[in-house]
C-alpha cells in the first residue's frame, strides 16, 4: 500500500467533491476504492490497461472526453490512472446488436477483458476493452465501467457487458423561459445563460453535459414548451449554437420548443396557417438557417393549441397538418418534430382525461415519418398516480414517445423525497394488451410492439442553478432514474436505487453497506407514500390552485371547469370518486377489453385507481373489508406514519451520512413530515363534510378546523408561472 498515501492526497486536492459534499458532484463523485485485490501486484498500484476500439481508431473530441474521464476517474478510484490506447475495430467482428445502422446499435458499447493477443499486453496488469460502433458508443461505455467498477466487488478484469439502448432519443425537456425562470422549476434558475451566450460560457454546461452523457442521454431541448417565438431568432440561434458546439462531443443534440405562431411574431407574417405556402417557405429557411449554425440539430418539440398556446387550429387545419408542415421543413436536415399530444380544450365539456384520444386516435396515419407523438404517462397531466394515457394502446400507425415529469410539480416539489422509478416502470410495464398480453407501454415507446424506427422519451428536467442541481438532495435520484429507464427500460427500481444510492453515498473511507440500503429502501417507498398522504385510492388533482403545493379538495371557483378539483373527485352524500365507466364519462372505453373489464368493475378494480374509474359509496366494502371511508382515512393516516418512518430512518444515518446532505435532507423529511399532516387533515376533514361519519380507530385528530386548512397559504411557491 505504499503507493497510495501521497497519490490519495493528491487525489483528495484534485477531488471534483473537495468542497464538501454539497451534491455537485452528482453520481460522479469516483471515492476511493480499494485496489483491486485480485490483481497481480495490487497493493502496487495496479495500473489498468483500456483499449477504446472503434470503426476508425482516431482520436476525436469524444475520445479524448473518454479518455480524460477514465484517467481522472480511476486516479480517484484507485490512485493510478490508466494506459488508455485507441484501436481501430472492423464493424463486422462487433456483436450483432452493435451492427445495424441505427441509433441504438450506433450508440451501443460492448466491454470485454481483452484477451486476444497476449503478446501486447506487455504489463501483468488487466486489460480491458471498450468497443462500439461509434466514439459516442465509447463515452457510454466508459461511463458504464466507471459504474461496473463502484458497484461490484467484480475484478476489473472480470467486467463484461454488451449494451445498446432501448430508445434511440432520450431527451431532457427543460421548461426555462429566456429570463432564467424556470417553469414548475424547484431548483433555482435556469442553467441557461441567456444574456452571457454566446461570449461566455459557465463551465457548468460542460459538467451538465457530463452527467447527461454518464447516463446515456442524448437530447436536450433547452426552453419551455410554452415557448417564445425569440428563441428561433438568429440572435438567439447563435447563443444555442453555442451550447450545441459544447454539447456535441458528449452526444448530446440540442433541440428547441418552437412557438407555431413565430412566423407571426418574428418572421413579419400576418398568419401561421400551415397550409399557406408563405409559411411554410418561412419555416423551410428556419430550418435552413439553424441547420447552418447547428449541423446536428435534433429538431423541434411543439405544445400547439393547449393551455392557451398558438397552434394548427386557429387556422381551422389539423394536428396533423400543422405537425407535417414542421416536419417537412426539417426532413432535408434529417431533424424530427416532436408534437405533444397534451390538448384539452375549454369549451369541450368531455371528460377532460378523453380528449386526447379523441382528437388525435382519427389522426393516426396522418402523421410525416419524421414526426413523433409526445404523450404524458397519463391521460390527465402528472398525478402521483394515474393510469397510462389510452393513446398508448390505440395509435398504431404513429411512432409514439413518452413524456415523463422528472421535477416533481405534483409530488411535493424540492420539499419532499418521492423516488420515482417505480412510478415509471408501473407506467412501462403497464399491459395495454393491443398484441394480447406482453403488449407493454414500454414495447410501444421502444418501436418494437408497432414497428416504428424512431422511438423517443422526454423527461421534464428537475436540474436548475442550485449547486446541488436538483433543490432536494435525494432529487437527484430522479434524474439518474429516468436516465437509466430511458436507456434500459428493463432496469429494476430496486436496482436503479441501489445504484444511486452507492454511486452518490458511498464513502470509502468508511463504506457501510447499510447506509447504502437503508437509503435505497427509502427511496423506494417514497412515491407510495407520497400517493397515500395526497391522492390515494384513485383521487386526482384535488391539489392547491396554481402553485400546485398541498392540499385543495374544495376548490371550485376556477374559470375553468376541469381545473377544479371538485371536478375531478366528484364527492357528495352518496360517495366519493370519478365514474369513468359506461355509466358516468366511459373514459374506460378508451382502453382494451381486457382492461375493460377489469377496471371496469369496482370489486376486481386495483384500489389504486377504484376512484380514477368508480364513484362509490361511502360505506362500499373493499376486498380488505373496510368501508370505502375508513380506507380512505386510514391510507392519509399510513401516509403520514410513512412520512414519519423516513424521518426516523434517515435519523439513523447521523455520522454515517457526511454533515452537508445528512442535514439538508433531515430539514426536507421533517418539513415532509408536517406537510403530510396537512394533506391528511386537510382532506379528510373536507372529505367528512360528505361522509358524514367519525374517523376510524388509528386516525389521529386533526387539531384544526377545515376553515384553518382552506386558509393556509404557503410563503414562496417557485415554479409558478
Ligand atoms: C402542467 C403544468 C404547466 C405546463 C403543462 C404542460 O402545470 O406548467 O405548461 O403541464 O405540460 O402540468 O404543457
Amino acid at each position: 500500500m505504499r503507493c497510495f498515501l501521497p497519490i490519495l492526497f493528491a487525489a483528495v486536492l484534485m477531488s471534483p467533491s473537495h468542497y464538501a459534499e454539497d451534491g455537485y458532484a452528482l453520481w460522479l463523485r469516483y471515492p476511493r476504492l480499494a485496489p483491486d485485490s485480485t490483481s497481480p501486484g495490487a497493493d502496487e498500484c495496479p495500473r489498468f490497461t483500456i483499449i477504446l476500439a472503434t470503426p476508425t481508431g482516431q482520436e476525436t473530441p469524444t475520445l479524448a472526453l473518454a479518455q480524460a474521464e477514465l484517467e481522472t476517474a480511476l486516479r480517484h478510484l484507485y490512485g493510478q490512472p490508466p494506459l488508455v490506447r485507441l484501436e481501430a475495430v472492423d464493424t463486422d467482428s462487433l456483436p450483432y446488436a452493435l451492427r445495424a445502422n441505427d441509433t441504438k446499435a450506433r450508440e451501443g458499447f460492448l466491454i470485454a477483458p481483452f484477451t486476444t493477443s497476449p503478446q501486447n499486453n506487455t504489463s501483468s496488469s488487466p486489460v480491458l476493452r471498450i468497443a462500439a460502433a461509434s466514439d459516442t458508443g465509447i463515452l457510454y461505455g466508459v461511463f458504464a465501467l466507471l459504474r461496473q467498477l463502484q458497484l461490484s466487488d467484480q475484478p476489473f478484469s472480470n467486467i463484461a457487458i454488451t449494451s445498446v439502448p432501448s430508445i434511440a432519443h432520450r431527451l431532457l425537456n427543460h421548461w426555462d423561459n429566456l429570463d432564467g425562470f424556470v417553469e414548475r422549476g424547484y431548483a433555482g434558475n435556469s442553467l441557461w445563460r441567456w444574456e452571457e451566450l454566446p461570449d461566455e460560457l459557465d463551465p457548468r454546461y460542460r459538467d451538465y453535459a457530463r452527467a447527461m452523457a454518464s447516463l446515456g442521454l442524448n437530447g436536450t431541448v433547452l426552453n419551455n414548451v410554452n415557448a417564445d417565438a425569440r428563441i428561433l431568432t438568429t440572435e438567439y440561434l447563435l447563443k444555442v449554437a453555442a451550447l450545441a458546439d459544447l454539447f456535441r462531443a458528449y452526444g448530446l443534440r440540442v433541440y428547441l420548443s418552437a412557438r407555431f405562431s413565430a412566423p407571426i411574431e418574428i418572421g413579419e407574417l400576418h398568419t401561421g396557417d400551415p397550409l399557406a405556402t408563405e409559411v411554410a417557405a418561412w419555416w423551410r429557411a428556419k430550418a435552413a438557417e439553424i441547420y447552418a449554425l447547428i449541423p446536428d440539430f435534433g429538431g423541434f418539440l411543439v405544445k400547439a393549441n393547449s393551455e392557451g398556446q398558438p397552434g394548427p387550429h386557429d387556422y381551422g387545419r389539423s394536428h396533423a397538418e400543422g405537425a407535417n408542415m414542421l416536419a417537412e421543413a426539417l426532413a432535408p436536415h434529417g431533424g424530427i418534430v416532436i408534437w405533444r399530444a397534451f390538448v384539452y380544450s375549454p369549451d369541450n365539456k368531455t371528460d377532460r382525461v378523453k380528449q386526447a384520444y379523441n382528437e388525435f386516435l382519427p389522426l393516426d396515419g396522418n402523421f410525416a415519418p419524421n414526426v413523433v407523438l409526445q404523450i404524458k404517462n397519463g391521460p390527465l397531466d402528472f398525478m402521483p398516480r394515474e393510469p397510462f394515457s389510452p393513446l398508448f394502446g390505440a395509435m398504431r400507425q404513429t411512432p409514439l414517445a413518452a413524456e415523463l415529469q422528472i421535477t416533481q410539480e405534483y409530488l411535493g416539489q424540492q420539499h419532499q423525497v418521492a423516488f420515482l422509478a417505480p412510478m415509471w416502470k408501473e407506467f412501462l410495464t403497464s399491459e395495454t394488451y393491443t398484441q394480447g398480453p406482453g403488449s407493454t407501454v414500454a414495447k410501444v415507446i421502444d418501436g418494437t410492439l408497432n414497428g416504428h424506427p424512431l422511438s423517443l422519451i422526454s423527461g421534464v428536467a428537475n436540474t436548475g442553478s442550485d449547486r446541488n442541481w436538483t433543490g432536494h438532495p435525494l432529487a437527484q435520484a430522479n434524474w439518474y432514474a429516468y436516465g437509466r429507464l430511458a436507456w434500459d427500460h428493463t432496469l429494476t427500481s430496486g436496482k436503479i436505487a441501489h445504484e444511486w444510492a452507492q454511486l452518490t453515498f458511498r464513502n470509502a473511507r468508511s463504506f457501510d453497506p447499510e447506509t447504502v440500503e437503508t437509503i435505497e429502501k427509502l427511496l423506494l417507498g417514497s412515491r407510495e407514500t407520497v400517493v397515500n398522504y395526497s391522492m390515494p385510492l384513485g383521487l386526482h388533482h384535488i391539489m392547491a390552485t396554481a402553485h400546485h403545493y398541498g392540499p385543495g379538495p374544495w376548490v371550485d371557483n376556477l374559470h375553468r371547469d376541469d381545473w377544479n378539483p371538485t371536478y375531478y373527485h366528484r364527492a357528495d352524500e352518496q360517495g366519493l370518486g370519478f365514474d369513468r365507466t359506461a355509466t358516468g364519462s366511459n373514459a374506460l372505453s378508451q382502453y382494451a377489453p381486457e382492461l375493460q373489464t377489469l377496471w371496469g368493475n369496482p370489486d376486481t378494480c386495483p384500489p389504486e385507481f377504484l376512484l380514477w374509474f368508480h364513484h362509490l359509496p361511502w360505506d362500499y366494502r373493499l376486498s380488505t373489508g373496510h368501508t370505502l371511508w375508513d380506507k380512505l382515512c386510514l391510507s392519509y393516516q399510513q401516509g403520514v406514519e410513512e412520512a414519519q418512518a423516513m424521518l426516523s430512518t434517515w435519523e439513523k444515518l447521523a455520522g454515517k451520512v457526511d454533515t452537508e446532505r445528512f442535514t439538508d435532507v433531515r430539514q426536507r423529511l421533517a418539513r415532509q413530515v408536517t406537510d403530510a399532516i396537512t394533506w391528511r387533515d386537510s382532506c379528510l376533514l373536507y372529505f367528512q363534510t360528505f361522509s358524514k361519519r367519525p374517523f376510524p380507530a388509528g386516525v389521529e385528530p386533526p387539531p384544526h378546523s377545515l376553515s384553518y386548512y382552506q386558509s393556509l397559504r404557503p410563503e414562496s411557491t417557485p415554479g409558478n408561472p
